[in-house]
């Protein structure tokens, strides 16, 4: 069995994206991914896939071109290869940027991001070798399936006059009546029974009453609110205490570790991030504090399956508990998702997911939700297979766009429908 890299493919995408609303502004009716193959000397493809902003391709692309003549079961080089690779420090250097809806941005978390699909493909190409599936490759299942949660956005129901693009029949939502709505259509279509309503959209009393709509609506059934750190101390803590009785936890209500520790200190709702938790170099402070009960990781930002699950066990030790976050991904994504959450002993809430949102995929068979689970794949690998006309079609529309959509800028995207628009600073309420 040869298992040296022989070649290395990256085909970013454009895929079709609904008219979602959060604190930046809304998205752009198409978001960029990267997807990367890895073949081995044996001619067996492993495929991963991550963010597919310029910044990351940029990264990628030195990567890719180092990766040829290693061996795919040398994952644990991989971010050595990548710090080797110049990184346009203009970009990225330090801690430049702790708002956006995804945490700090560093040169590290870059490098991770891009090393993630990279490690995903190589554990895809060894499965499929040695006829295992990741889960094995990770240690092996605890769950056959993993639970997903309804990821709930306001939103309107069509992308502005003037953008050509595709359309879904879902609707719009920007009120209570509306949100409750959406979640019922999500548990009809996928059976989810816990909600995640994207909030940071509205005054913090209409997101207040969305959420009291779904409890009336849906009772006993978790529910989470997530405004991206757009809420203040005191409007957080008002709105923990008001939701005190329905909510699972409340997700990223403010900015940063400390402000983050304060509302901790101060009510019984349990807190959850995406945003103040991001890398490891950020965990001391936050769980010294207690700033954070629950960690969403990212697989992508958090450097991959491995990576995850050495997450998991940093928060196992700190009796932090670990669930997944999600940014719009497509299949292999999922796929890669719920093979660690399947791994990870101490997952006890279900994890997020766009997929449902993404109408379009590149691969031959979409993973289905069943009573809102994935079943853990066992097939050799991530279980998933490249539809290549598909892949091909939303490439040629990342070669065919002129680079405006090429990077997601939700605030961008809001502008065309309010020129004035621009991302309000935080706290905005
Ligand atoms: O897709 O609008 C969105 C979300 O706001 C996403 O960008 C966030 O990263 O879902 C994420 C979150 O939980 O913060
Ligand atoms: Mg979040």
């Amino acid at each position: 069995m040869n298992l040296t890299i022989a070649d290395v493919r990256l085909t970013p995408v454009l895929v079709a994206d609904p008219p979602l609303l959060n604190t930046q502004g809304v998205h752009q009716p198409y978001t960029p991914r990267l997807i990367v193959e890895v073949e081995t000397a044996d001619g067996i493809t492993g495929v991963g896939e991550t963010y597919g902003d310029t910044k990351y391709l940029e990264l990628a692309r030195p990567l890719a071109a180092r990766l040829t003549g290693r061996r795919i079961t040398d994952t644990n080089g991989l971010p050595a290869v990548a710090d080797a690779v110049a990184v346009d420090a203009s970009r990225v250097s330090g801690r430049v940027d702790v708002g956006g809806l995804r945490g700090v941005q560093t040169a590290d978390k870059l490098r991770l991001s891009v090393v993630s699909a990279f490690e995903v493909a190589c554990l895809d190409a060894l499965g499929k070798a040695l006829g295992l599936p990741v889960h094995a490759l990770l240690g092996g299942k605890v769950r056959d399936a993993v639970e997903y949660s309804a990821y709930l956005f306001y939103r309107w129901a069509a992308h502005p006059d003037g953008v050509a693009c595709e359309q879904d029949d879902w609707g719009a939502a920007v009120d209570p009546a509306g949100v409750v709505e959406q979640a019922r259509r999500f548990t009809e279509r996928y059976g989810f029974t816990s909600f995640k309503l994207k909030g940071g959209v509205f005054p913090p009393d209409e997101e207040i009453a969305a959420v009291r709509a779904l409890a009336e609506a849906f009772p006993g059934h978790p529910l989470r609110l997530d405004p991206n750190g757009a809420w203040s101390v005191p409007t957080a803590l008002r709105v923990a205490d008001e939701l005190a009785d329905v909510l699972e936890y409340l997700e990223d209500p403010v900015l940063g570790t400390p402000a983050m520790a304060e509302v901790a200190a101060r009510t019984g709702v349990p807190l959850a991030t995406n945003m103040c938790v991001t890398t490891f170099d950020e965990i001391k402070e936050a769980f010294t504090a207690g700033a954070v009960q629950v960690v969403l990781s990212d697989h992508h930002y958090w450097g991959g399956l491995r990576a995850t699950r050495r997450l998991a066990a940093v928060c196992h030790a700190f009796g932090v508990g670990v669930s997944m976050h999600s940014n719009t991904h497509l299949g292999i994504s999922l796929a890669a998702m719920t093979h660690v959450a399947s791994t990870v002993p101490g997952l006890h809430h279900a994890c997020d997911t766009h997929y449902p949102w993404q109408s379009e995929d590149v691969l031959t068979e979409r993973p289905a939700f069943d009573g809102g689970k994935v079943t853990v794949p066992d097939l050799p690998g991530l279980g998933v297979e490249l539809d290549r006309d598909r892949l091909r079609s939303l490439h040629r529309r990342w070669l065919d766009d002129d680079g405006a959509l090429r990077d997601r800028d939700d605030a961008a995207a809001m502008r065309v429908a309010d020129p004035g628009w621009a991302a309000p600073s935080v706290p905005r309420w």
